[in-house]
């Protein structure tokens, strides 16, 4: 169906709205966030009520794991009054709900516990593995798969094709761009597309540079250079051939975005094609990791953790693994060598 026929089922489903429209976010990410806010300012424009709802992890306090450049944001757009965490999505009001999810294929995640049972009626996500996500579109429902850079661009297509205002500057306009930057790497990955060029070419026209800037420019953290000195050791490395492994040690949720950062330059380093970079956080193992060999699919390589992971990307990806009781072992060296030792057998092809 062509693009004119979608806008319309689109619209048609919009302006039929009678509940109140919950949008669903998996996690908080700039990109995620971002969709949201934007979402929600497209069913406002069209009069319609709107909440959003957050899935989050838990850290040991039982507190939401959120990532420094997330909080800045918040911050930054005091959104704190926007998202509402997802235990308040009851089943009374789930009921009386018009379910959209945005950059998620699914709540359907075993992964994730997601206590929302009724059908989505819009999904807009930039992910893979659709066929995963079980319910299927139909006359009462819309969804939009694509591989994209980031969902904040498939949603400023909405926002501009069904001819929803902005203001000068405009803080979602701000907001999705700095969505789409954050899950593009600053629009250097391979995931790029078209389509997020020219949004962010269009959201430019309203956007404000120096929230941009503020965000950017946040300094490295001292938890980088901790991170950066252990992956920096030559034995806490292991190249074979072009696969390239590193252990950044025992992190914190505190430490993604270093972990991440970590896993960029190793992907950057001369002749590696794919990088993985795996951490401790008490019994979880956290790995991260980029692939940019065509011949091999991060995915699968993934899926022997046996995570079911709706969020990795064809060339980035990354797994959260509890390891159960033997995690809390108190010799974290021999720990460590025996995770090496499974990890080098698993991810070494
Ligand atoms: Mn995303």
């Amino acid at each position: 169906m062509d693009w004119a026929k979608r806008l319309e089922k689109l619209l048609k489903l919009i302006q039929l709205i009678t509940l109140r429209v919950s949008i669903v976010i998996t996690h908080r990410d700039p990109d995620s966030i971002s969709a949201a806010k934007g979402m929600k300012k497209l069913f406002e424009f069209f009069g319609k009520s709107v909440d959003i709802y957050y899935c989050y992890r838990k850290d040991d306090q039982g507190n939401e794991e959120i990532f420094p450049q997330t909080q800045a944001i918040i911050n930054e757009f005091r959104l704190d009054d926007d998202f509402m965490p997802i235990e308040l999505f009851t089943d009374e009001k789930q009921k009386d709900a018009f379910i959209v999810v945005v950059d998620a294929p699914t709540l359907n995640n075993s992964r994730l516990n997601i206590p929302v049972k009724s059908k989505p009626r819009i999904t807009v996500d930039h992910h893979y593995q659709p066929a995963e996500c079980g319910e299927k579109e139909d006359d009462e429902s819309w969804y939009w798969f694509e591989p994209l850079g980031a969902a904040a661009s498939m949603v400023a297509k909405l926002l501009f094709d069904l001819k929803v205002p902005f203001s000068k500057p405009d803080a979602v306009a701000t907001l999705l761009m700095i969505g789409i930057k954050n899950d593009t790497a600053e629009t250097n990955s391979l995931d790029m597309s078209t389509l997020d060029y020219q949004m962010l070419a269009e959201l430019s026209k309203y956007h404000e540079q120096k929230q941009i800037y503020e965000i950017a420019t946040q300094a490295v953290s001292e938890g980088f250079w901790e991170l950066a000195a252990i992956a920096g050791k030559k034995e806490n490395q292991r190249k074979h051939g072009t696969v390239f492994i590193a252990s950044v040690g025992d992190i914190t949720p505190d430490n993604e975005p270093d972990h991440l950062r970590i896993v960029r330059m190793m992907q950057a380093t001369e002749g590696v094609k794919t990088s993985h970079a795996w951490g401790l956080s008490g019994r979880y193992l956290i790995i991260k990791s980029r692939n940019d060999n065509k011949e091999v699919d991060l995915n699968k390589v993934l899926a022997v953790f046996g995570e079911v992971n709706g969020g990795s990307k064809a060339n980035a990806g990354g797994i959260v693994m509890d390891l159960g009781p033997i995690g809390e072992t108190k010799n974290r060296a021999a720990f460590h060598e025996a995770v090496w030792r499974w990890l080098e057998e698993k991810l070494i092809h």
